[in-house]
């Protein structure tokens, strides 16, 4: 089998809620479908989110160096051969959600072609995975009104709180407000997005000291090595790599000089087969990790299902898996549902994200 047409398909669907956090702002899904064709009549499909304040990607971006670098190089492999691809795709720093979609639609190709599906491939533990719910800049009100809303309606009782911002008492209540209205059976966690300096997050967390917060995602820019590491060693919450770790070799280079004790893996970003890597770093080395949302439509949301459930480590844990809830559509066929706050691994071979042809139409936005 060989890989013969490649497309990079940009399309925009709106958001009903916006999310905000430290580092930007979400509004629109102005994502990249991508679709790799094989002779075979096989095609595998992966989401493609830009990132510009985190990866440094945008949407002309990624069909730039999907079409002018990856694609060229793709077509007339054959798709199986996933490992001679990372080694190519390493060839050109950064552009990690495209690499990440990449491996993503291969693996897809290799389901379908086996007759499998990719969860099974992968290590198929779990049928389902808990949600873990986003919760962005708000009032405090507002955050436990959604909150408490979240756990009515699907049944969710994880949430990460984004934090990062000055004055520090805004998070400081927020988390607060949180835990006294939620109660102590109800798991939360920070991501600050970069958004502190080191002395700052242990404020925080001196400040916030008894809620039982369970982790700190990127407090602050792991560049401020010696901060972060003294941060690390004195914090009594794993302080979890996010965007400092996009690669395996970072979050190796994160994990042994000491500027993180935890991660976060995302599946946009280092597709299945890196993924991988990552989680035999954090299980090997005996570090907490889970599944981390890319602010992912459905696609990507199935993707990063298949993996987190197909493995052991990454179920223990709620993966973020609803942020698609705060847009006013998806190009999937069949909606996702969150049900006990759980999603369950869709069925059939290969990923099993099927696109709603008629709204890809509508929403393209190549002409
Ligand atoms: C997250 O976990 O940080 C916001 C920026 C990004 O790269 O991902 C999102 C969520
Ligand atoms: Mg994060």
């Amino acid at each position: 089998m060989k890989i013969e047409r490649i497309e990079a398909i940009p399309y925009e669907i709106p958001y009903v809620r916006a999310l905000k956090f430290a580092s930007g702002e979400v509004t629109t899904a102005d994502h990249v479908l991508l679709r790799i064709h094989t002779d075979a009549g096989f095609v595998g499909q992966a989401d493609i989110p830009p990132r510009p304040y985190t990866y440094g990607e945008t949407q002309a971006s990624i069909v730039a160096v999907i079409e002018g670098i990856f694609a060229p190089a793709l077509i007339g492999m054959d798709p199986f051969r996933r490992q001679a691809v990372q080694q190519m795709l390493r060839r050109t720093v950064h552009n990690n959600t495209a690499k990440g979609a990449i491996d993503i639609a291969l693996w897809d190709i290799i389901g379908q072609a086996t007759g499998s599906s990719v969860w099974s491939l992968l290590g198929g533990f779990a049928p389902s995975m808990r949600v873990s719910h986003m919760l962005g800049f708000k009032e405090p009100e507002v955050l436990l009104d959604e909150a408490r809303r979240f756990g009515e309606d699907y049944g969710i009782t994880t949430f990460k709180l984004k934090v990062g911002r000055r004055p520090l008492a805004l998070d400081i209540e927020a988390c607060h407000v949180l835990r006294e209205g939620l109660g102590e059976n109800v798991e939360i966690y920070l991501d600050a997005n970069r958004g502190w300096t080191a002395n700052e997050a242990i404020e925080v967390l001196r400040r916030t000291e008894g809620l039982g917060l369970s982790f700190l995602e990127e407090p602050c820019d792991a560049k401020e090595a010696m901060g972060r590491r003294r941060l690390v060693q004195m914090s009594t919450i794993p302080i979890v790599g996010d965007e400092s770790v996009p690669t395996a070799g970072d979050a190796s280079r994160e994990l042994l000089s000491g500027g993180c004790n935890g991660l976060c893996i995302k599946t946009a970003r280092t597709g299945f087969t890196e993924s991988q890597e990552v989680l035999g770093l954090a299980t090997g080395l005996g570090v907490d990790v889970y599944m981390g949302n890319q602010i992912d439509t459905q696609i990507g949301t199935i993707a990063t299902v298949v993996f987190g459930a197909a493995h052991e480590a990454t179920s223990r844990r709620a993966g973020e898996l609803s942020n698609f809830l705060d847009m006013a559509d998806d190009l999937l066929a069949d909606p996702l549902v969150i049900t006990e706050g759980r999603i369950h691994v869709p069925e059939g071979h290969g990923v099993g994200a099927r696109i709603d042809e008629d709204k890809l139409a509508f929403y393209r936005v190549d002409g």
